[in-house]
């Protein structure tokens, strides 16, 4: 057993996803996505399933979708079966339209262009950014996540984005920056849940400790199934953390700031028992009220156990041991 290389259980090698032809253009793919470079633990190869339909594409900017689809990422593309498109599109959480889950009815007057994100706080190059501008820089890759809401529902979809570690490190954040913090949309006038909830401490915040932001699953989405994000999701740009529970994941962020010390989040402010600043995917320990052992898919209300860490446990778990 020596030399079996240990794999997480979401990975798939890369001939099983990647044809023949495509072994071909990788070092092409690699060099026009500028992560030739990079790290081999994440990107070993990047295959396309743009490719696949007539030949690499160039990452073209963030232009009302023209930018996507994407190329797909295999080390972070398993064949799992999407949810279904549908389903997932019409079951939202963004408590500013609604704290019901048809949240695509209440988004007909939100505006998501023009948008800015102000970047700040401990860093040594704060900045003032268009969504529009990051996917120019950084390009965008599709990879197919797990995703896993405290209310136990689960969906797997292809999210379009960037990591999060590109924008990080753009910004270069002093050495006491230990914790990022985000910050989303305030238009009362246009999100219609705001007002019903009065109390909420809007605008909605979130926050991750600075090597969990740096870690390579961590990802900024701009898109999903190969379209610009529709506003339900949180466009026109929003986090994805899949190893935790789906509140962390914050939509339509307009500011990233750097910060010395844990900062306070939207929901452990109104609940800190029920939703601590970490909230790790951990099917051992219940919600106050509910158990987190298994979840619901979405789409085919299939129960499903739910795994420690949502199933990414060998990839961020050295995150959260205690040395
Ligand atoms: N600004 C904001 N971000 C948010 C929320 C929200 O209400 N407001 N809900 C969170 C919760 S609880 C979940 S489960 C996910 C849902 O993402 P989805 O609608 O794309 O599935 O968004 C998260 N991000
Ligand atoms: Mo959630």
């Amino acid at each position: 057993m020596a030399n079996l290389i240990i794999r997480p259980s979401w990975y798939i090698t890369e001939n099983r996803v990647t044809p023949e032809r495509l072994f071909l253009n990788r070092r092409k793919f690699l060099r026009h996505l500028g992560v030739a470079g990079a790290g081999a633990m994440s990107l070993a190869a990047v295959g396309s399933s743009a490719a696949e339909a007539g030949g690499p594409k160039t990452v073209k900017p963030f232009a009302g979708g023209k930018s996507i689809p994407a190329p797909r990422h295999p080390d972070f593309s398993p064949d799992w079966k999407l949810s279904d498109e549908e389903v997932t599109a019409t079951y939202n959480n963004f408590y500013e339209f609604t704290l019901q889950k048809d949240v695509h009815r209440y988004v007909g007057k939100f505006t998501t262009d023009p948008w800015s994100i102000d970047i700040g706080g401990l860093c040594e190059k704060p900045m003032t950014v268009t969504p529009q501008e990051l996917v120019t820089e950084f390009g965008l890759e599709e990879r197919v996540y797990r995703f896993r809401c405290v209310e136990a529902w689960a969906m797997i979809v292809p999210w379009t984005g960037f990591q999060f570690s590109k924008l990080i490190e753009k910004a270069k954040p002093k050495p006491e920056a230990k914790f990022i913090r985000m910050l989303t949309a305030s238009k009362p006038e246009q999100m219609p849940g705001m007002a019903r909830v009065p109390d909420y401490p809007w605008p909605y915040f979130e926050g991750l400790r600075m090597d969990e932001a740096m870690h390579p699953l961590t990802l900024v989405a701009t898109g999903i199934y190969g379209k610009p994000l529709a506003k339900q999701y949180g466009a026109p740009i929003r986090l994805v953390v899949p190893w935790k529970y789906g509140y962390k994941s914050i939509k339509s962020i307009v500011k990233i700031e750097f910060t010395d010390r844990q900062p306070k989040t939207f929901w452990e402010t109104l609940q800190p028992e029920e939703y601590p600043f970490e909230s790790n995917v951990d099917p051992k320990v219940p919600h106050p009220r509910w158990s987190q052992a298994t979840h619901r898919k979405i789409d085919t209300n299939a129960r499903e156990r739910t795994l420690p860490l949502n199933g990414y446990a060998d990839y961020v778990g050295q995150l959260y041991k205690r040395g």
